[in-house]
């Protein structure tokens, strides 16, 4: 499926900011993948529909994860995490792609997961470092992103912990085995 295609598709399921969110996120994970390696149009795939089920509604997300085989604690855990993998199983459904490199970058964005494969370390880094976000220390990470991709991932996840602790939120246990399994890749 070539850009245009896909982001014509994309476009309708979000607004317009976070649209604009998806390109940038797209163009910064197409930066990484030169950088770093990893196939251009998996990557690109993977970044345009990363965020395709961030609008649907709560009730129908609760839904699929009931009736479909996605993870059933995920209901334990604030509504925000579900978009991945309520994601990942709707762009199989609806768009029609099967290719599970494009899938599982989408499925693990948000909170990220131990023994993440390259192309999931790619859109879970350029979704948070885009030139639009502004999370505080945000540009520590995008200073270690030239350097170090699992480093820069280890940021990510740390700042991510840090901001949920902060907040007294739940943390989901793939957050922390994210930032577990990169601390010791680290060591
Ligand atoms: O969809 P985006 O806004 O582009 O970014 P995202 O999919 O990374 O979602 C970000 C939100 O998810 C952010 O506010 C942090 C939150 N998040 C990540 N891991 C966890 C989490 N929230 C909770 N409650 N628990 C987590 O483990
Ligand atoms: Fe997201
Ligand atoms: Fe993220
Ligand atoms: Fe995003």
């Amino acid at each position: 499926m070539e850009r245009s295609e896909a982001l014509a598709i994309v476009e309708p399921h979000l607004t317009k900011a976070r649209f604009e969110h998806t390109v940038r996120v797209t163009d910064t994970a197409l930066e990484l993948a030169d950088k770093y390696g990893g196939n251009l149009k998996t990557v690109e795939l993977a970044a345009i529909f990363h965020d395709y089920a961030k609008y649907r509604d709560r009730e129908e997300m609760r839904s699929w994860i009931i009736h479909e085989p996605l993870p059933k604690d995920l209901l334990e855990y604030h509504h925000e995490l579900w978009h991945g993998p309520v994601g990942a199983l709707l762009v199989e459904r609806e768009v029609g792609i099967q290719d599970n490199d494009v899938l599982s970058p989408i499925r693990w964005h948000t909170t990220g997961k131990a023994g993440m494969n390259h192309l999931e370390k790619l859109v879970f880094l350029a979704d948070y470092m885009e030139p639009g976000r502004a999370f505080p220390g945000v540009d520590d990470v995008r200073r270690a992103a030239k350097e170090n991709l699992d480093y820069a991932c280890w940021m990510v996840s740390k700042n991510t912990i840090r901001y949920l602790v902060s907040k007294n939120q739940r943390i989901y246990p793939d957050t922390f085995h994210a930032y577990n399994d990169l601390t010791k890749m680290l060591e």
